[in-house]
């Protein structure tokens, strides 16, 4: 017997940010070590995302209930897994798909699978008194990541009548994560005093931002500028603007129609769109500005911006490598959203990332819009080198764990740290 094998997985259930039943596991390991992990779940979930499994009884949690995923982590999983080497994150990971079974981990969940797999990282990481990005990525794992702050929210995640689901700021000019993390929180601020003075909302969205009603999206972005100077900064130099459409949420059989405006586009005519607003604002980067099967929408998407601003999957790519090669062969997008539980496993997520950075496509360390404490993300971000995070506003303090933890990080790499600003992009 070795210190790091796996001796007992056992599962729980908890909230999530929303208030919803989500899936913790903790592994233990023959030296009396563990290691725990609570997955985060979606609402602009992609339609080739693995399987969350939920209860369907509708006498709990409105159906939503994780008693089977559960079960499935305490029994299955944990018979799956025991006896193996916490070290090897590929074969605990494999062990599982394997009793799982199915393509998509529908059997035993792929919240039950991707909350066993980052405990065993974790478990393992603690045995081996190391910090999880310097288990994930070793020695080279010195790079912070920019933060995507959300700060002001739409679509799925508000109820307010502005239809792209995620307006971003990316502090593109600090000289460390601690002067971005500052820089962004005094943009969030100035935020909050120009919407006050307008009797706008300061209420705030799922991922912290606010939730105004504004004329337009694009009195989104303009409002977020003026915040940007207030603050003090400049527009361009010091902060870009990132934009998540979620387009996925908006297309129907014929084009596009935006739920809260009503605005029809077709294909042709939101690229066009994009390309405009990214002309007359400093736009740096578009999430999911078409939909996850548009894949001939994507190709002339990419041909036309590719070489100016940053173009991410998020529901085209779902964490899956598979996806992202194809992607990659039809030079779609030229960015990766990475979110662990779109794939169920912390293996395929490091695959994801590996692939993406072979193709020379930037790769982006996320949260979902309903999230707990956990903080695996930002160690992700640092041991992987995504050299990006997405992951909310300062506000809700499920966002800002992973904001602390970052901060931790950096101090702990000391003068080793690095923060990239503008070389965490492939484009501009
Ligand atoms: C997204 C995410 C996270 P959700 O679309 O990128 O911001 O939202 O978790 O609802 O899919
Ligand atoms: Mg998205």
């Amino acid at each position: 017997m070795y210190f790091t094998e796996i001796e007992k997985v056992t599962g729980g259930e908890i909230l999530d940010s929303r208030g919803n039943p989500t899936v913790r596991a903790v592994v233990t390991l023959a030296d009396g070590t563990s290691g725990s992990a609570n997955v985060p779940s979606g609402a602009s979930t992609g339609k080739f995302e693995a399987h969350e499994l939920r209860d369907g009884d509708f006498s709990r949690y409105g159906g939503k209930g994780t008693q089977n995923a559960v079960k499935n982590i305490s029994d299955a999983l944990n018979n799956a897994v025991r006896g193996l080497d916490a070290r090897d994150t590929y074969a605990v990971d494999a062990a599982m798909k394997a009793a799982d079974g199915t393509p998509d981990k529908s059997k035993l969940g792929a919240n039950a699978i991707l909350a066993v797999s980052i405990a065993a990282a974790r478990a393992a990481a603690a045995a081996l008194e190391q910090p999880l990005y310097r288990f994930l990525g070793g020695v080279a794992a010195n790079t912070l990541p920019v933060p995507m702050m959300n700060i002001l929210n739409g679509g799925a995640h508000a109820a307010n009548n502005i239809d792209v689901q995620e307006f971003m700021i990316m502090p593109v000019g600090a000289a460390s994560f601690r002067e971005a993390l500052r820089q962004c929180s005094e943009v969030f601020h100035a935020l909050a005093d120009i919407l006050k003075s307008r009797g706008l909302s300061t209420a705030v969205g799922d991922e912290g931002g606010f939730a105004p009603n504004l004329d337009s999206d694009e009195a989104a972005i303009s409002v977020i500028l003026e915040a940007v100077e207030k603050a003090g900064y400049k527009p361009e130099k010091d902060f870009r603007i990132a934009l998540d459409a979620a387009s996925s949420e908006w297309k129907g059989d014929d084009g596009y129609v935006l739920p809260k405006s009503g605005q029809h586009f077709t294909s042709e005519e939101l690229i066009s769109h994009w390309e405009k607003l990214s002309e007359k604002y400093p736009i740096i980067s578009i999430e999911d500005g078409l939909a996850e099967e548009d894949w001939d929408g994507w190709k002339r998407l990419s041909e036309r911006l590719s070489g100016k601003i940053q173009l991410v999957g998020d529901d085209l790519f779902v964490t899956n490598t598979e996806r992202i090669n194809k992607g990659i062969s039809l030079c779609c997008a030229n960015s990766v959203l990475i979110k662990p539980n779109q794939i169920g496993t912390l293996s395929e997520t490091l695959e994801a990332i590996k692939t993406a950075h072979k193709a020379h496509y930037t790769a982006i360390s996320s949260h979902r819009s309903g999230e707990t404490a956990d903080t695996l993300i930002a160690d992700l971000a640092v041991g992987m080198n995504t050299r990006q995070i997405k992951t909310g506003a300062p506000s809700r303090s499920e966002r800002v764990e992973k904001y602390n933890r970052l901060l931790a990080i950096e101090e702990e790499l000391g003068n080793s740290a690095f923060y990239p600003q503008m070389s965490a992009f492939n484009v501009g």
